[in-house]
């Protein structure tokens, strides 16, 4: 399928991975750049060495095109924006900010540069500083978020701006594709879905937290420090949640949160520690290879679109 994104990134499937921190490795980016989307590598809150790594890792398992996306708030941004201008990444994504203090290292470097936005406002403000695409992520996503949903931000931004839009956030199969299609968009990303997939190093318990999700068992923290955050439900959003609505200080509530993204990642704590997801975790039932579910997403959208 050919759109203004699979030309611009020269990628078959205009399918394009979250960039999800600890999630987003180099196995995941690269089975799904070589199944035909976009595969990202999720710097999250890593040192810019383990991006430096995780970039030749994946350049040893696909030579087809693959993207980093830095979010913003790492203290080693400006390390990871000039690493992946020395490794000669194609793609970048970011998230969680407002990256117009890279932009002209990256242009300069031939880079595509895509942010993700969540408002209108960014979006204009971004096509203004010269980048490719934009991300219009809804609150519907997985993790830090913003506020409007994906049905609204998406017609929004694809009218206020020129450049091609990516819309993320509540989609995850080939319905999801669709309708993003006709709201405008050139391309989805996905990331809830490919936490489950059959390359994803994401430990089991995470996995079948997800596949055993319903619709309305995520739940949003720090929203009332201006981080909020969608997960899954559990004794951690419990807590966090208790002391949020108490008026507890923004210093321990992150207390409760250090670390724990990778004690659900790594360790498979699905008690204490973060489980990121997507409202749509309710609708993924099955591990699938990355190949597996593009194909899937790909014939059921198509057959929708030529409807
Ligand atoms: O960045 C994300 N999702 C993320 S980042 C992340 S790591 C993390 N872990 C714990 C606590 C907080 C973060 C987990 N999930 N998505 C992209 C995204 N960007 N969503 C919303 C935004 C956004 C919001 C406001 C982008 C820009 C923005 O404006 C900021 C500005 O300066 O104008």
């Amino acid at each position: 399928m050919k759109t203004k994104i699979t030309e611009l990134l020269g990628i078959m499937y205009p399918i394009i991975q979250g960039g999800m921190a600890w999630v987003a490795e180099y196995h995941l980016a690269a089975a799904v750049s070589e199944a035909g989307g976009l595969g990202i590598i999720g710097a999250g809150g890593a040192p810019a060495s383990h991006v430096r790594e995780q970039i030749q890792k994946t350049k040893e398992l696909t030579k087809k095109p693959f993207g980093v996306n830095v979010m913003l708030m790492n203290p080693e941004a400006d390390e990871i924006a000039k690493v992946i201008v020395e490794e000669g990444v194609s793609v970048v994504t970011t998230g969680a900010g407002n990256p117009g203090k890279y932009l002209a290292m990256w242009k300069e470097a031939g880079i595509r540069v895509i942010p993700v936005v969540a408002s209108v406002g960014l979006a204009r403000m971004m096509e203004r500083a010269g980048v490719d695409a934009l991300i219009a992520e809804g609150t519907e996503s997985g993790g830090h978020i913003g506020a409007a949903t994906t049905m609204t931000l998406v017609p929004q931004v694809v009218d206020a701006v020129k450049i091609p839009v990516i819309a993320a956030g509540g989609i995850a199969d080939g319905r999801g594709f669709a309708a993003a299609m006709m709201l405008g968009a050139e391309a989805v990303q996905m990331g809830t879905r490919f936490v489950v997939a059959k390359e994803s190093i994401v430990h089991e318990n995470y996995k079948k937290k997800i596949l055993a999700a319903k619709d309305i068992d995520s739940e949003v923290t720090g929203a009332s420090h201006g981080h909020p955050v969608r997960q899954l439900r559990n004794n951690m959003t419990r807590e966090y949640l208790k002391l949020e609505k108490a008026g507890a200080p923004f210093e321990e509530l992150e207390h409760l949160t250090l670390g724990a993204l990778r004690k659900a990642v790594v360790e498979g704590d699905t008690v204490n520690g973060t489980l990121m997801a997507g409202q749509i975790a309710g609708m993924i039932k099955e591990e699938m290879t990355c190949a597996e579910m593009i194909q899937e997403i790909m014939e059921q959208a198509e057959r929708l679109l030529i409807k």
